[in-house]
């Protein structure tokens, strides 16, 4: 049973470790230092939102005793510590960062934090990495399994009104 599911983006270069991917690598030892990781296979991913630059992508589930917010102000030093400046353009490009997609407790809502993250479910970046390392945990508000969320995306679009003898 793991406590956090986190999705990791990088679509910028750093000085110190190199490549997009390269980041999320050196950032999956940083959250081994936080407790024991499970790490999805890294990803591209075109950009979704106003940066051009393509996205390595991926997902990490993480054991930790640490409240949400605890883990979130860990990481946001993370992000600091790989370059990331606050206060840079929401959604613009970045070197590194790190949202917390599930947490085993359920939904949270405090200032600056909600849990599950409102947009994961339309994220194909978020939910293949995910599914690849916790495709049964359930989104506590839709009742969905994280492979079912992906599948829903990923699967071609049905007719609205088929009707029930057409097969589909
Ligand atoms: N915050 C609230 N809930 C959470 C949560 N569950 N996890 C607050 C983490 N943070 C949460 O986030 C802004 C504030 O959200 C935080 O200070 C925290 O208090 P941020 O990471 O500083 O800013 P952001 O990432 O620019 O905004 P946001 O809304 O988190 O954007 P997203 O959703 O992270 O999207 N395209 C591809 N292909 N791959 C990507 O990874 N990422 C984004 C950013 C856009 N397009 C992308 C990708
Ligand atoms: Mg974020």
């Amino acid at each position: 049973m793991h406590d956090y599911l986190i999705a990791l983006g990088s679509n910028m270069p750093s000085a110190e470790h190199g490549t997009p991917a390269a980041n999320i690598g050196a950032a999956f030892a940083m959250l081994r230092d936080i407790g024991p990781v499970i790490a999805s296979p890294i990803v591209a991913s075109a950009p979704l939102g106003p940066s051009r630059r393509r996205y390595a992508n991926a997902a990490a589930l993480l054991e930790s005793d640490l409240s949400p917010p605890e883990l979130l102000a860990l990481l946001k030093h993370i992000e600091r510590g790989f370059g990331r400046r606050a206060g840079g353009r929401r959604w613009g490009a970045r070197v590194l960062d790190l949202d917390i997609v599930l947490w085993r407790g359920g939904a949270w809502v405090s200032p600056g934090l909600t849990i599950p993250h409102p947009a994961f479910r339309q994220r194909g970046f978020v939910l293949g990495p995910a599914s690849a390392i916790a495709p049964r945990w359930r989104d506590p508000i839709s009742g969905l399994s994280v492979r079912q969320l992906n599948a829903r995306l990923t699967a071609p679009r049905r007719l609205p009104s088929a009707p029930p003898w057409s097969g589909r």
